[in-house]
């Protein structure tokens, strides 16, 4: 069963170039996925299929009317999850991603102007998800980062070899240096591991390469497990020390004066 993405916009052309190109639509050519992009001002029932008004209490700006939002999201007819995307939502992250992957339909709105009516956030979406601290000029941008992340992780989208990838070896550490030919480009040079042929010593290599990139980077991304790794990674191999038994106690006598060679 494809996951079905509906997306309530006022800009539905928005979406038509990134939903039409790379993963986002080979995961719908693949079946794993279908689109129902929703224009907001169909669910509008004046003349100028007005969307937005000026807030109550006075101020700038517009605020976007909740009655096409409930209609549109009505009409729609999916259960929850149905996410708002704006600055004050939960930072969207891979696990997130991971989680609305495993629904069987999901219901994205765009705001727009200076906001949405209080009452869409409250008593419409069941989810706010935002995609990092910055302010952009409508929820669309968000809802297709959103669905490029869900999309790529369908059942069936990106082939076996680049699917294993994603998940065993990296596991939440950044991507160790890649490298492809020329083996020299204007005297940059690959690192001689690649070519050795050890398979194992590229595999410690490139786990290496993982850790310290993260360390480096993104020193926030590290667990105590990583750390663990880290540390067996760079640690000459010890020898496992052999239990031994202990000193048997002499001399517990009167407790030694102070002998010790003084330093003045
Ligand atoms: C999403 N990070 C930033 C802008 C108001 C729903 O209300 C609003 C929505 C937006 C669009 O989303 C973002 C955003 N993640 O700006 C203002």
């Amino acid at each position: 069963m494809p996951l079905k993405i509906n997306v309530v916009t006022i800009f539905p052309e928005f979406f038509t170039g990134p939903l039409g190109l790379s993963i986002p639509f080979r995961a719908r050519q693949v079946g794993s996925v279908e689109y129902n992009i929703v224009d907001l001002r169909d669910f509008t029932h004046d003349r100028h299929r007005t969307v937005d008004d000026a807030p109550y209490g006075g101020g700038a700006g517009m605020v976007m009317k909740p009655e096409p939002f409930f209609e549109a999201v009505e009409a729609i007819g999916a259960p929850p999850p149905i996410v708002l995307l704006s600055p004050r939502g939960r930072v969207f992250s891979q696990e997130i991603a991971r989680e609305l992957a495993r629904h069987e339909h999901l219901i994205l709105i765009c705001g727009h102007y200076e906001g949405v009516d209080e009452r869409v956030r409250d008593h419409l979406a069941t989810d706010e998800l935002s995609i990092g601290d910055y302010v952009l000029t409508g929820g669309e941008l968000a809802a297709l980062v959103v669905i490029d992340a869900v999309a790529r992780l369908l059942p069936g989208v990106l082939g076996d070899a680049a699917s294993s990838a994603d998940e065993s070896h990296s596991h939440g550490l950044l991507e160790y240096p890649q490298y492809t030919r020329p083996p020299e480009f204007r005297g940059l040079r690959i690192p001689d591991v690649l070519v050795s042929g050890n398979h194992a010593a590229i595999e410690t290599w490139r786990r290496l390469q993982a850790l310290l990139a993260t360390a480096q980077h993104r020193p926030d991304l590290l667990t105590t497990d990583h750390l663990l790794a880290l540390r067996k990674e760079l640690a000459p191999k010890r020898r496992r020390k052999r239990a031994r038994r202990p000193e048997p106690l002499t001399d517990v006598g009167a407790p030694a004066t102070d002998d010790r060679p003084s330093d003045g």
